[in-house]
């Protein structure tokens, strides 16, 4: 069986402009098209943190380190693990196997790097017939006290433990533009972009105002992937059926990074 890891992304699974707003409609639309594929894949899902995470790491400057407020990660973790209860009963009501697994419990963080990694519930769940479901989040750092996982670099590393060679990332555009489709009318989808290439444009782009890097964490992640030889897939996650085409290997609108 093909083994894929898909993320929904923040923008696609809360209003990201309204604190801590689920867009439930999506998320029940999304856990029906993976419901249509999960026997046939052995799959793991993870989420971003959308008006949930980046709100709250912003609130209490998490993303700097171990916050002044010591409550404030606490919130945090909880309303995190609020968004991935939501998913979860979406996912659990379409008929989707899902585990939930907190990251905070698995990875921790030494610097920019994941010094450790407890693969074992993941694998274990895999190996048992369900599909672990994760999520951006905070997880602590040996040297600055914590740090924001992206739900993208986590995606990197499922992949890696369940040898995918395709991470589908579902977001609120059509894929990768030359500039922000919504600053710019006349941004172009890039429908495939090398490895070489993603390098160049990412020095193009800016972060955002997220707190783990926006389109150019994930243009990383793209690159690193590619280095291993696994595939990013970049499609709208609001467009109809998106998802369920991709992951049926059928033809869909998008970025492919390879
Ligand atoms: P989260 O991190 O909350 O999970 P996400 O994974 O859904 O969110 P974002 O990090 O919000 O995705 O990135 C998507 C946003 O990136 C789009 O809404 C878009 O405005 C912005 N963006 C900036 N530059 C580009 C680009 N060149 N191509 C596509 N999107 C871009
Ligand atoms: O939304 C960040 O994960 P992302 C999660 O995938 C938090 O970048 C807690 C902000």
């Amino acid at each position: 069986m093909e083994s894929v890891v898909i993320k929904l992304g923040g923008s696609v699974i809360t209003k990201k402009d309204e604190p801590l707003k689920e867009r439930i409609e999506t998320i029940n639309n999304l856990s029906s098209q993976i419901s249509s594929v999960c026997n046939d894949l052995n799959l793991c899902i993870v989420h971003g943190g959308g008006s949930f995470g980046h709100y709250i790491a912003k609130k209490y400057a998490i993303h700097i380190g171990l916050p002044r407020i010591k409550i404030g990660l606490s919130i945090l973790e909880m309303e995190m693990r609020r968004l991935n209860l939501i998913v979860a009963k979406s996912l659990i009501n379409h008929g989707v196997p899902v585990i939930q697994i907190s990251p905070i419990d698995i990875f921790s963080t030494k610097g920019d790097e994941i010094n450790v990694f407890h693969s074992k519930p993941i694998l274990d769940a895999i190996n048992k017939g369900y599909i672990p479901l994760l999520y951006g989040d905070v997880v602590f750092d040996e040297e600055k006290g914590c740090r924001i996982l992206s739900g993208d670099q986590i995606c990197l590393e499922l992949a890696k433990i369940i040898s995918a060679r395709k991470i589908v990332f579902c977001m609120d555009t059509m894929g990768i533009y030359d500039k922000d489709p919504k600053k710019h009318n006349d941004a172009k989808l890039i429908k495939k972009i090398s490895k070489e290439e993603v390098k160049r444009l990412i020095s193009n782009f800016s972060k955002g105002d997220d707190v783990t890097g926006g389109v150019v964490n994930k243009l990383l992640v793209a690159y690193e992937a590619a280095n291993m030889g696994i595939k990013s897939i970049f499609i709208n996650g609001f467009y109809h059926n998106m998802l369920m085409r991709v992951l049926r290997n059928e033809d869909y609108i998008g970025t492919e990074i390879y």
